[in-house]
């Protein structure tokens, strides 16, 4: 089945209710149906066709949502690109997925104007034949090789997905959902928007997280379910008591996801706010794999029990995983694929142990990601930014532990020549996001290496600087 069929359940059936909140305005299920009906319409005017992919750089707002629904409405293979990217990033994106078109705010096509256009339309949905298997989008995750590759979801990916989270943790058309996360990754794309749509829930959709005002949106809203990366979480403690235990009083659940979860903060969340935080594990090429449960108990640590449907081996210490919800491949990349890939497992590079009881526990990743407030980070992107600069002989990136952030990337150069650091970070400011820039550069005589010529990053000294 096609999203938009499953999708019915709540633009069809709750046509009349509301769905969704976005900048104090409310938007009943039936006018996001319709927008996106319109706007569908309108791609298809543009020339677009079933196959074809539409880059997509916005932060979250209601046409990132329209622009979504009317792409698995049209076929269109919808490519979200992350808003903090840079031209050197987002460069490398449009030349992988030559797509038809790129909105963007102020761009040829600006997502306003889009939705201007298409308001004279006709409100109907188009017809569009598409089963199951049809790539929905395309969602660019970090490549160990320095550049990212493209992940095919599909129509299935995404419902089983959906289907098994509603179920799992028992999201239904009662809750007040808060999303803050951003919509060009698949935790608020696959796990919220799909969920959502999934429930017939009421969501309030934010422009971006803002610790600042998270206390007044969760007093306001009063939402019951909630889902964050650990940073958040972190940023939520420094709630003052008297207002997280109202913030606590009329949610239900609270999930974090995308990185590991200390259990300290687990537990100082827990008495500050009377809620057991639900971990979960999941990637871009498999969305969900693992939570742990909702009725039993939510273990400190680890990442629980693999979801209904979801087989999953240690294979060597990693995870290998097979399900309806992990990804065909890699876009135009039948190298990496297959190279992801063993007797039909999915190789997904994380590290874990099992208990006896079932519970798996993540203990880090076959390859040097670092992963920063929730943002993934492969070193090696920003090592080769460093080696094009002059003066720059060797160099290393290696994640440094951050409260905050869980980790932070650290620049380590061997010098060739004279070296201007204030110039390099310059440039990785300019040519990269504002996360993956080093939080600081140390010149070091030589880089740690074992014989073979390897570097050994955890033998790299300590930054003595470091901001934050
Ligand atoms: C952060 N910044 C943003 C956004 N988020 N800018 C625009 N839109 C955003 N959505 C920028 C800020 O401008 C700032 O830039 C820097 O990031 C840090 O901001 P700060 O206010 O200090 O934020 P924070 O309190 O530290 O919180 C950051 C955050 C953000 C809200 C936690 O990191 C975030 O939204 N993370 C979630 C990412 C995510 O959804 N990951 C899922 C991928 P500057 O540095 O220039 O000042 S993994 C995945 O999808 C898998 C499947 C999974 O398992 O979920
Ligand atoms: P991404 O490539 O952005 O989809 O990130 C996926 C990676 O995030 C996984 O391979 C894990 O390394 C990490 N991840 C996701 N959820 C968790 C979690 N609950 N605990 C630890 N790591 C996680």
């Amino acid at each position: 089945m096609a999203l938009s069929d499953h999708f019915d359940l709540s633009l069809l059936l709750r046509k009349d209710e509301v769905g969704l909140e976005w900048l104090g305005r409310e938007y009943t299920f039936g006018e996001i149906d319709t927008r996106s009906n319109r706007l569908a319409r309108l791609l298809l005017q543009r020339g677009l066709t079933s196959g074809d992919r539409l880059c997509v750089y916005l932060a979250n707002r209601i046409e990132m949502i329209d622009l979504y629904l009317a792409c698995i409405k049209t076929g269109v293979i919808f490519v979200p690109i992350n808003i903090l990217y840079r031209e050197r990033e987002i460069t490398h994106i449009i030349a992988d997925a030559e797509p038809k078109a790129l909105v963007a705010t102020g761009g040829a096509w600006d997502p306003e104007d889009l939705t201007r256009e298409s308001e004279g339309l006709d409100a109907s949905r188009p017809h569009c034949t598409l089963d199951g298997d049809s790539p929905a989008a395309i969602v660019y995750t970090s490549g160990t090789t320095g550049v990212s590759k493209g992940a095919i979801l599909t129509h299935n990916n995404f419902a089983a997905n959906a289907i098994n989270i509603v179920t799992c943790w028992q999201i239904t058309s009662a809750d007040r959902f808060l999303l803050p996360l951003p919509l060009f990754h698949v935790h608020a794309l696959g796990n919220g928007l799909h969920c959502w749509l999934t429930a017939g829930c009421r969501m309030r959709l934010l422009e971006r997280f803002e610790h600042q005002r998270a206390a007044a949106e969760f007093l306001d809203f009063q939402p019951t379910l909630f889902f964050g990366v650990p940073t958040i979480y972190v940023r939520l403690l420094d709630i003052a008591q008297e207002t997280a235990k109202q913030m606590g009083e009329k949610m239900r659940l609270f999930v974090s996801g995308s990185a590991p979860l200390p259990a300290h903060v687990l537990e100082e969340f827990r008495s500050l706010y009377g809620h057991v935080i639900l971990e979960r594990y999941g990637m871009t090429e498999t969305l969900m794999n693992m939570s742990n449960p909702y009725a039993g108990e939510r273990r400190a640590g680890t990442v629980g029990l693999p979801l209904p449907g979801v087989s999953a081996r240690i294979e060597a210490g990693e995870v290998y995983l097979k399900g309806p919800n992990v990804f065909p491949g890699y876009w135009r990349n039948p190298a990496a694929t297959e190279a992801a890939f063993s007797d039909g497992w999915f190789k997904t590079g994380d590290i874990a142990t099992c208990s006896p009881d079932g519970y798996f526990t993540l203990q880090g990743r076959r390859s040097d990601l670092i992963i920063s407030g929730g943002f993934n980070i492969y070193p090696r992107e920003i090592e080769e930014l460093l080696l094009e600069q002059p003066g720059v002989g060797e160099v290393a990136v290696a994640a440094q532990p951050d409260r905050l952030k869980g980790e932070v990337p650290v620049a380590y150069i061997v010098a060739k020549g004279r070296l201007n650091i204030e110039q390099i970070e310059q440039v990785c400011r300019s040519q990269l996001a504002s996360f993956k820039v080093p939080r600081a550069f140390v010149t070091v005589d030589a880089l740690p290496r074992t014989a073979l010529g390897k570097v050994q990053k955890h033998l790299l000294p300590k930054p003595a600087t470091k901001r934050s």
